[in-house]
């Protein structure tokens, strides 16, 4: 695997999630396929899990790692091609990338939308760049529009709790007080849509996400109805994707946030977020912590996740 952005990449699914668990069942043992080499781990914007779990998961590989936080330390960076860089910008992203890649042989980069240009963000302008100037292998650690780490977790997730061979999966959006991007519910539904689940979204109108993402999914705005019957709940806020109120926040609504009446309408559908979350905007106190909140182990399938994707980059370097 060359770069890992799009549910593609990953090819058949069924194979990933059967790797995945002999990963999980034995992290140690393929040790010796990272040895002396090194990880790079790029953040333009914060986290917790995805840069725990991914150094921990290239640590279990035997690798190096470097995590640079662009935002603290690093000489300010511009993006544009063409600019007089006479502003607080010292260095071009054009010299950095490559300079980057020199010391390392794996890069992971995270690199949210911006909302300043849908087109840019859509285009996937920062990752791209990676992508053509770093000479390495490239992977998404939640970029302007997809986060498959998560949504792959999200998968090994699934497959981990479900009772039944096809269950109703559905996306439920949530009010939430800053606007969001699309990238989590983009990649969610992609390999949502790459399986034979039963997958709805739930969103108020003017939430419709990417068809190039939602796929065949199936969209219900009324969320009670999509809920019932549901086996997992996967809630998430994002902003509107569509013109002309892309990056903007429509609707604040608590009626959509996840409360224990909402999943009494469920099978006993387990509760799934990507996290981090916003108690008592998205989920209630109550579900967040009852048996059937999954987002603990579904966190800790990312280090699961991680490992496959590095450990397929590694056996093709
Ligand atoms: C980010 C998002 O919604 O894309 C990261 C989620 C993994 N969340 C926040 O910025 C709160
Ligand atoms: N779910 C996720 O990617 O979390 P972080 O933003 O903390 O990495």
């Amino acid at each position: 695997m060359k770069t890992f952005v799009n549910v593609e990449d990953i090819g058949d699914l069924k194979a990933a999630v059967k790797e995945a668990l002999e990963v999980k069942a034995n992290r140690f043992g393929y040790k010796s396929l990272g040895e002396n080499k090194t990880l790079l781990m790029v953040f333009f914007n914060s986290s917790l899990r995805t840069r725990l779990s991914t150094q921990k998961a290239a640590m279990n590989l035997g690798m190096n790692v470097i995590v640079l936080d662009v935002n603290q330390g690093a000489w300010k960076l511009e993006t544009e091609r063409g600019v007089i860089m006479d502003s607080d910008k010292s260095e071009h992203l054009l010299e950095a990338i490559p300079v980057m890649g020199s010391y390392c042989d794996v890069i992971g980069v995270r690199s949210f939308a911006r909302f300043e240009n849908k087109k840019d963000d859509y285009e996937e302008k920062i990752l791209q760049q990676f992508i053509q100037y770093s000479g390495k292998p490239v992977f998404a650690m939640e970029t302007a529009t997809v986060h498959p780490l998560q949504a792959f977790a999200d998968l090994i997730t699934i497959e981990e709790f479900k009772k039944v061979e096809r269950p109703k999966v559905v996306l439920t959006w949530a009010p939430h007080p800053k606007a969001l991007p699309q990238a989590v519910p983009n990649s969610f539904a992609q390999w949502m849509d790459a399986t034979d689940y039963d997958f709805v979204i739930t969103h108020p109108k003017g939430y419709e996400l990417d068809p190039k993402f939602a796929g065949n999914a199936r969209i219900e705005y009324d969320q009670d109805k999509a809920l019932e019957g549901a086996d997992f709940v996967y809630a998430k806020n994002w902003s509107a994707y569509t013109d002309p109120n892309y990056g903007q926040i429509l609707c604040k609504d608590m009626s959509w946030t996840v409360t224990t009446e909402k999943m009494a309408l469920t099978n006993n559908a387990f509760f799934m977020h990507c996290l981090p979350v916003r108690r008592n905007m998205i989920v209630s106190d109550d579900v967040i912590e009852s048996a059937q909140s999954i987002v603990i182990p579904e966190a800790a399938n990312r280090e699961i996740s991680a490992q496959v994707v590095l450990k397929r980059i590694l056996e093709q370097l």
